[in-house]
């Protein structure tokens, strides 16, 4: 960094502010923020990066620029953004930033005629660039292709992943309703999968992998939808300004009459389970709002009984799930335990539960029917794209970028173990092609290195001592506790680099726990502590017995179905007064297994979102939460890992033809590659700044962008250059 030339200096909103260094220290600069001269400050080393000469530039792909790094990314897409202009590369990799607004034809059907057959970086970046890439290459290679969108919770992940699915299906569908059909499943899916959370008044609250799957002849023949890990707490329970799934709302203000009878439909304030969150639908009666209520009398001691004399809740549900009211009251209010006694066989006996017991059992059943319904929308909605045969297909995934809030829990450790895999796999895809294409160009260049974290997905997926295993084996004890697996956590991985013991601040004050119920997973995208309580819980998808056994016996052939296919209900019985259990966690790990071998096995793009602010509203750009999501994406790392080779490139054709017309005949009868060769060694470019490949010619960092300047400049300056060419080739 030269002596008064501007530099990118921390700012705690902007992310990045333009100064001076006016002082330098061993580890820290002196700076002087160029809007408040005078008002120095001290800054860490490794925090300051250099500026580019003109802050106000900006340009589509950010390796064109001379300095790569995190600041002059911001920078670039922050000008960019208030420009409308959404929409970055990063080489290969797009960056997409909500606008919260429709900007005009931004992607309208005329957009989508103009990118198709375009090769990257011949049109603004666009998700629709993305589309066409993967289709192209999925024609031409005859592989397979794959789109990770990620980002954080109201990042555009959906809205891009919608584009993605309707481009696809309108540029290269057959115009047959299969088409449609496609773009018709989203919908559907999100009244059963999105609800309205803080963060997202559409939030998508599972994630899911989509195929379009295309024939030999690359025509759209059908798709396959994938979903993971449907946040089922919510059934039961929603935060302050949060909802319970859409689909819940829609029915009570829009269900035709004949359903409203059928249902039992009213006001969403009449409903437990909808009236506790978001202030739109406050409860304004409370006769149903607990069913459940102690009784507190002495012949049913530390039991309860059920709350619905005048709302006939009871009798409505059992009606609806084909039940036996008596059966659904004991099911829900009892256990069923097998006595040992005598060692014979046992006897089965129905001890009461207490109050929160019962309630849990409750909302055990309510989570378990919905769960089972969403699998079964998406097992519809994929029987209504089926195909017999495909060549190939093109899959996106939408699914939760890495989550850090001031509570996590099971469903943040989930979402963040998963996005360690898509990490290790984003890394080898850009970190090992990048090499692959050095060393097939011929490029004497050194390896490039990275963290890689499979210390960090060993320590959640390893057998046995790896996280999840180690839940696993508790959620088989007679007596697991949320406690005991935390401590055997800590005591399997001691001194682990990746685990640590919470400070006792963190957690006991706010909750009042014990000050280690928990654990600090340090993650690729930064420290994140886990609060374990419930953990153990969560990780369980089993009902408990007496509410297994009935489900699966229900008079209602679509409900005994739906128990039918996830739980091996003839078990069941059998299995009465032992413990049960079906885990959440590795059943993630093994469905995320198969995803990843899948995308391993396909060529793959990626598009990072961003949201460019927390209050939902356009034109907004909060550079330092913005310059977090950045770095939590790793795509400060790519930026690093360019810095150090060489980012821009042009394959020797593309470049004769762009400045031929610049150059005498004598030049221009070279072939590409000569033609390249003369004019950059008359150009004198210093020879640091480029690498000749077989193919195509390497720049180092914003070189490129400084080439193409020269060959545009004035007449003059070009007559010059030309007559220097012809010196060099005399
Ligand atoms: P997400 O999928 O990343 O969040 P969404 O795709 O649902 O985020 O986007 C959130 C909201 O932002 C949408 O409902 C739109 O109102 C707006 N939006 C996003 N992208 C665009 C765009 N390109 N143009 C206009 N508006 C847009 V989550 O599922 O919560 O992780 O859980
Ligand atoms: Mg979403």
């Amino acid at each position: 960094m030269e002596d008064g030339k501007p530099v990118w200096a921390p700012h705690p909103a902007d992310g990045f502010q333009l100064g001076t260094i006016v002082d330098i220290g061993a580890d820290s600069l002196t700076i002087e923020p160029l809007k408040q001269k005078g008002k120095t400050f001290l800054a860490p080393i490794n925090q300051v990066f250099p500026a580019e000469d003109d802050p106000n530039k900006h340009v589509e792909d950010n390796c064109s620029l001379m300095y790569l790094n995190e600041a002059t990314l911001l920078n670039n897409v922050r000008v960019r953004y208030s420009k409308d202009k959404i929409y970055t590369f990063v080489a290969n990799i797009l960056i997409a930033v909500n606008p919260y607004y429709d900007i005009p034809k931004l992607y309208s059907p005329e957009t989508i005629k103009q990118y198709r057959g375009r090769s990257l970086g011949t049109l603004p970046p666009h998700v629709y660039a993305i589309a066409d890439k993967a289709y192209r290459d999925m024609k031409v290679l005859k592989m397979s292709q794959s789109i990770i969108v990620s980002g954080e919770s109201g990042a555009g992940k959906t809205e891009n992943t919608k584009f993605v699915l309707r481009y696809l299906t309108t540029s290269y569908g057959t115009g047959q309703d299969i088409d449609e059909r496609i773009v018709e499943a989203n919908p559907l899916l999100e009244a059963f999968g999105n609800a309205k959370t803080v963060r997202n008044n559409n939030s998508s609250r599972f994630g899911k992998f989509v195929e379009i799957h295309f024939n030999e002849k690359n025509a759209v023949v059908g798709g396959f939808v994938s979903h993971y890990l449907l946040e089922k707490s919510r059934i039961c329970r929603q935060g302050p300004e949060e909802r319970n799934y859409h689909i819940f709302y829609r029915l009570c203000a829009g269900a035709p009459e004949d359903i409203r009878q059928k249902f039992h439909l009213s006001s969403p304030d009449t409903f437990r389970y909808l009236n506790r969150g978001c202030t739109r639908f406050f409860a304004t009666k409370d006769t149903d709002k607990n069913i459940m209520q102690n009784r507190k009398s002495p012949e049913v001691e530390g039991g309860c009984a059920i709350k619905n004399q005048s709302s006939q809740t009871l009798e409505h549900c059992a009606e609806l799930l084909g039940l036996d009211q008596e059966d659904l009251r004991v099911s829900l209010t009892t256990r069923v335990m097998l006595t040992t006694a005598g060692g014979a066989k046992g006897t089965v006996i129905k001890v009461p539960l207490k109050v929160e017991q019962a309630n849990n059992a409750r909302d055990a059943l309510a989570k378990a029917v919905y769960s089972r319904l969403f699998d079964h929308v998406v097992t519809r909605v994929n029987q209504c794209f089926p195909f017999d045969s495909s060549a190939n297909f093109i899959g996106v995934l939408d699914i939760a970028g890495f989550e850090y809030f001031e509570h996590n829990s099971f469903e943040q450790f989930c979402i963040n173990y998963c996005n360690e895999k898509l990490q290790q796999f984003f890394n080898e895809r850009i970190l090992k092609e990048e090499q692959e294409l050095y060393q097939r160009e011929g490029l004497g260049v050194n390896e490039v290195h990275y963290v890689d974290n499979q210390d960090c997905i060993d320590l959640v997926e390893a057998k046995l001592v790896g996280i999840l295993d180690i839940l696993d084996e508790e959620n088989r004890l007679p007596q697991p506790s949320d406690q005991h697996f935390t401590d055997t956590v800590h005591n399997k991985h001691k001194d682990h680099f990746r685990l640590t013991v919470p400070r006792k601040s963190k957690l006991a004050v706010h909750r009042n726990v014990r000050d280690d119920e928990g654990f600090i997973i340090r993650h690729f995208a930064g420290a994140v502590c886990y609060e374990t309580t419930k953990f153990v819980e969560k990780n369980n998808d089993a009902l408990h017995m007496s509410l297994a056994c009935l489900v699966s016996e229900s008079k209602d052939r679509f409900i005994r179905e739906l128990f039918e296919n996830s739980n091996n209900s003839k078990d069941v019985k059998q299995k009465a007064g032992k413990l049960s259990f079906i885990s959440v966690g590795n059943k993630f790990k093994t469905q995320l297994n198969i995803l990843l071998e899948k995308l391993r096995s396909t060529g793959s793009s990626f598009i990072r979102c961003i949201k460019p602010n927390l209050k939902m509203v356009s034109h907004q750009f909060e550079g330092a939460q913005i310059l977090s999501q950045l770095q939590c994406s790793g795509m400060v790392s790519v930026l690093d890992l360019m810095q150090g080779g060489f980012p821009s490139r042009a394959p020797f054709h593309e470049l004769y033809n762009m400045y031929q017309s610049y150059m005498p005949p004598k030049l221009t009868r070279l072939d590409p590659r000569l033609f390249c060769k003369a004019l950059f060694k008359a150009l004198g470019l210093n020879e640091n700044d480029y690498k000749f490949g077989l193919t195509r010619v390497f720049f180092r960092p914003g070189k490129f962008a400084e080439f193409d300047q020269i060959m545009k400049s004035d007449p003059d300056h070009l007559a010059e250059l030309v007559k220097k060419v012809n010196k060099w080739l005399i």
